[in-house]
């Protein structure tokens, strides 16, 4: 039985990232599945290990971890196994950029085009013109990762790493809406899903949409 508890269900975007890693890293752990369409992380009993509410919050090694970033900062430093930190300091900071931007602009523009599509209950039954400005801000942000991108195999550079694991998880969701293929135009991105769908790693962490 391992020590290690993730919290936070698989079809949340930024869980699936850190099962990712912990997959990478060979980490064996449990999960309990708090469930973000149920309203779960908001219970009093999550809002004890993550006050704002949200998932992942990792418990490992007698540590609690909340947010991704620190969660995939701490398994990359102490765990062996194929690290997602490009080496060279440009495609780091590229890496780093491209996450940034996702959690300042790019997961609320995915995600709200996504739930417009999926579940519009659960973010307020937007209207057209909201989902609109969400679609633009999408594609902004697609294309401006298409730039930084600049025609590498990868997000950053010639190997898979975090950038791909942060914004897969949401490209997932927004292929299942009618938008998909034209934001992976907006930022010539194709390919590169194309590319990140055949990763074991991801493919694995897959949620199962039932
Ligand atoms: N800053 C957090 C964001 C995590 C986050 O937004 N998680 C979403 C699920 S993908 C969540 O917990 N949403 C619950 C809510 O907002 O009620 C991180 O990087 O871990």
């Amino acid at each position: 039985m391992p020590d290690t508890m993730l919290h936070g269900f698989s079809g949340s975007t930024y869980v699936r990232t850190a099962r990712i890693i912990l997959r990478r890293k060979g980490v064996d752990y449990d999960q309990n599945p708090v469930n973000v369409l149920e309203g779960e992380p908001r219970q009093p009993e999550h809002l004890e290990r993550h006050p704002f509410g949200k998932v992942p919050v990792l418990d490992i090694d007698g540590h609690r971890l909340r947010e991704t970033d620190a969660i995939v900062t701490y398994l990359e430093a102490a765990y062996d196994g194929p690290s997602a930190i490009p080496e060279s300091a440009w495609d780091k900071a590229r890496a780093q950029e491209i996450v940034s931007l996702i959690h300042g602009y790019g997961y609320d523009a995915l995600i709200g085009v996504t739930f417009y599509h999926i579940k519009p209950d659960f973010i307020g039954n937007p209207s057209e013109e909201q989902h609109h400005e969400t679609l633009d801000q999408a594609k902004k942000f697609m294309k401006l990762v298409g730039e930084i991108r600049n025609g590498d195999d990868w997000l950053a550079g010639a190997h898979c790493s975090m950038a791909d694991y942060y914004l897969g998880p949401l490209v997932f969701y927004t292929n299942m809406t009618p938008h998909g293929s034209e934001l992976l135009e907006a930022g010539g991105l194709t390919d590169w899903w194309e590319r990140l769908s055949k990763d074991s790693d991801f493919a694995a962490t897959e949620p199962d949409m039932g």
